[in-house]
């Protein structure tokens, strides 16, 4: 009897930890996953309520305020010069292929009609528009895919387990802490987003961080959540920001602040995966409206950092933080659209692309695409490049003029006669290789 026991605990636990491991993405999956690599650029959106404040998203837990006081400006919510359309103009001309919202952030306000919560665009402000909707509409018209950032942590809800954020933060009924009833409301909202939005490409979830110091180990219970995102949706890539190697069931792997492989702002240590890569990155400092942050990166920087997160394999999913008003900032407009002339022009050598064969450089990096090798030089102090290269190159032309390019093969690899490069924002050269 005894041995009969052990023998069904045992089964019991592997067909549990296989199931545990059981993802097996679908087709439409994958093919989703080849259509979002290809895709290289897209844009990030944080709106909410916090953009009144003008301080950031992160307001309510950084001032430590009561959430009830902090929610009266849902009644005071009026963007009257939100234009979903101009937006993806904005946007699209940008060269980027692809937006993400935020639907709702940790402050728990969602930017959609959903049934669940009063908390919403519609039911609590004087707005009363579905913003993802006019959203979703316009995205489909001018055929750019639509992600969707999701919060897991919350700032504001009464059955909210408390983690290491928005402990300051009052107004809530610690009595009324639930996960269950949590998750639960959770995984209505999702089904919401993903059922009545039409395709959505991603959903990007955020805030699990929020429990990595608890000292029992915090349950999320991701497997469920995400087999809810794929039966929904089975297209749909699900994204985590937990700084950590992707989990089961994740589509692909998100970087914050930093191109993969690298660790400048001390969230993104984490292994680089096979999964498709994204790396976020904000144009000023912060990613909701920060009325003191003017401090906009160049465009040279900010196609720079395109090109370099392409020539790691990564995709660039560059933040815009909306006004209270509904308008982009006119700094953001105008860097989108510069960027979008040079896409215009160079987009060749990094849509569809892979990483090049030579990793990042100091004086650039590369990306590949079949039998083309571009070589992306933003700073050349001597007359000649060495490349250490596996592969043979056949010709070297300038991009874009065509121009020829002298090379030698040397032991190893090529050396290229680039001359010195200056003052250019990134200067091509295109290899036929085999
Ligand atoms: C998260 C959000 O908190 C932030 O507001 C923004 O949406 C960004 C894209 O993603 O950034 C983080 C994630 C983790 C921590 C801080 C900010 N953390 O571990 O403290």
């Amino acid at each position: 009897m005894k041995k009969l026991i052990l023998s069904i605990a045992l089964i019991t636990l592997t067909v549990a930890s296989l199931s545990a491991q059981s993802y097996v993405p679908t087709e439409e999956n994958l093919q989703s996953r080849r259509e979002f690599a290809e895709d290289r650029f897209g844009v990030f959106i944080h709106w909410g309520i916090y953009s009144m404040f003008a301080q950031g998203e992160w307001y309510l837990q950084n001032a430590g305020l009561d959430c009830n006081e902090y929610a009266k400006a849902a009644d005071a919510f009026y963007p009257h010069r939100f234009d979903a359309n101009e937006w993806v103009e904005a946007i699209k001309a940008s060269g980027a292929r692809y937006i993400c919202i935020t639907t709702r952030h940790h402050d728990s306000f969602s930017m959609w009609d959903t049934a669940i919560s009063d908390y919403n665009i519609v039911d609590a402000t004087p707005f009363g528009r579905d913003i993802l909707a006019e959203l979703a509409e316009a995205c489909r018209e001018h055929d750019i895919a639509l992600h969707l950032y999701y919060s897991h942590a919350d700032w504001s809800r009464d059955d909210y387990p408390r983690g290491r954020t928005a402990r300051t933060v009052t107004g809530r009924d610690e009595s009324l802490i639930d996960w269950p009833h949590y998750f639960n409301f959770m995984n209505q909202q999702i089904e919401e987003l993903l059922t009545n939005y039409g395709p959505i490409r991603a959903i990007w979830f955020d805030g699990w961080w929020d429990h990595d110091e608890d000292v029992t180990p915090f349950d999320w219970q991701l497997d469920e959540q995400y087999a809810l995102v794929h039966s929904l949706q089975p297209s749909c890539l699900v994204a985590n920001n937990h700084h950590q190697v992707p989990f089961e069931g994740e589509d692909i792997q998100i970087f914050e602040r930093d191109l993969p492989g690298e660790n400048t702002h001390g969230l993104s240590g984490q292994a680089i995966s096979r999964l498709p890569l994204e790396t976020c990155q904000t144009m000023n400092g912060m990613w909701g409206y920060k009325v003191v942050d003017q401090n906009y990166k160049s465009t040279e920087t900010l196609i720079r950092y395109l090109v370099s997160a392409a020539g790691k394999g990564a995709n660039l999913l560059l933040n815009v933080g909306p006004q209270p008003n509904g308008e982009l900032p006119a700094a953001a407009v105008e860097r989108l659209a510069q960027m979008g002339e040079w896409m215009n022009q160079y987009g060749d050598t990094i849509y569809g692309t892979e990483a090049g064969d030579i990793a990042q450089q100091e004086w650039g990096c590369t990306t590949r695409k079949g039998d083309r090798l571009y070589i992306h030089i933003f700073n050349l102090a001597q007359e000649a490049l060495y490349l250490p290269l596996d592969c043979r190159v056949l010709s070297a032309n300038v991009y874009g003029t065509g121009e020829r390019v002298e090379f030698q093969r040397v032991s190893g690899g090529v050396l290229l006669e680039t001359g010195v490069v200056e003052g250019e924002v990134d200067y091509i050269i295109e290899l036929r290789t085999r």
